[in-house]
């Protein structure tokens, strides 16, 4: 049903669904362990697909072994704290065998200070804005738990006040971004693993100390594409409750894309972002692409 719609509550200033702030303490008291590896990204920018890269890394090519099971249960999600049937991410890992690969979409600072205490691996992967907020719009009308988007007319408008769950997108990429120079924090960019996957799946390879062979390394770009992962029920997410994720809506695997904002923003919505954008990006040296 559509009741779930959960309000946003701040957490140390960042928005997030109300059953995760109500459970906070759980989650910043979390334990981490040394070989705990941390997938992280603001939501919708390329967390499933290098999810799949990253388990195909780790199981050297092994296309079996990857199906054992759909996204969510091969990698607790940190955070989560959902309406039944679907247990809190915290629950689940603390039952899990290391070592164990995680997913979160925190903002750098709400990271549990465990995993910066055991030194654990993390890749951040970043998706420029405007491309993050249209797949972020169509996830918010599918994912029956994050607040209803409204229209997109407003969604912009939204988006950039960071007034969607997890916050502002530019907190988001700015923290991590400076974050990286501190931790052992791989960070990437959607864009350029649409430009050369093979060359991004090498980066995590090496950030992984896998020496794996051509023959592997093709292997993991054929089953990681858009279209594989669209068709493979084990990445695309159908086999998550449909009360919560409705792809009738949108479906999960929608277009995986670089530049389909230019389908949707207008020239209005385009240069109020682009005068925010440039006012929070100004004096960093992180660049996005918005078209390859
Ligand atoms: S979530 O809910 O935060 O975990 O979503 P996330 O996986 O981060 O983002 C979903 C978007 O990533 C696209 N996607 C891909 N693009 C290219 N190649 C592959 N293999 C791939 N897998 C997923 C997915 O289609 C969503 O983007 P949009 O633009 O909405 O299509």
């Amino acid at each position: 049903g559509t009741f779930y719609r959960f309000p946003l509550r701040l957490v140390h200033g960042v928005p997030l669904m109300k059953p995760i702030a109500d459970d906070w303490q759980k989650v910043e008291s979390f334990q981490a362990r040394p070989d705990d590896l941390l997938i992280a990204t603001y939501p919708k920018a390329g967390t499933t697909w290098m999810q799949e890269i990253v388990d195909l890394v780790v199981n050297e090519g092994d296309l079996e072994k990857v199906k054992r099971a759909p996204t969510h249960i091969r990698f607790p999600f940190l955070e989560i704290c959902s309406p039944p049937p679907i247990p809190s991410g915290i629950d689940i890992l603390e039952e899990t065998p290391s070592p164990r690969i995680i997913k979160t979409h925190l903002a750098y600072k709400l990271v549990p200070k465990s995993f910066w205490d055991q030194n654990c691996k993390v890749i951040y992967i970043a998706r420029n804005a405007k491309d993050n907020a249209v797949s972020y719009y169509y996830f918010d009308l599918m994912n029956k738990t994050q607040p209803d988007p409204g229209p997109w007319e407003k969604y912009v408008d939204t988006f950039l006040k960071g007034d969607v769950g997890w916050g502002s997108w530019f907190d988001h990429v700015i923290d991590w971004w400076k974050a990286k120079d501190k931790h052992r924090i791989l960070y990437m960019f959607y864009e350029d693993m649409k430009e050369d996957p093979k060359r991004e799946i090498r980066k995590v390879m090496d950030f992984l100390g896998k020496n794996l062979s051509e023959n592997i390394l093709e292997k993991i770009y054929q089953h990681t594409s858009f279209q594989a992962m669209k068709d493979n029920p084990m990445a695309n997410y159908t086999s998550f409750p449909s009360s919560i994720l409705d792809h009738s809506c949108s479906p999960f695997m929608r277009k995986g894309e670089v530049g389909d904002w230019v389908n949707h923003f207008s020239e209005t919505q385009n240069e109020v972002f682009d005068a925010k954008y440039k006012r929070r990006m100004e004096g960093t040296d992180l660049n996005f692409r918005y078209s390859i």
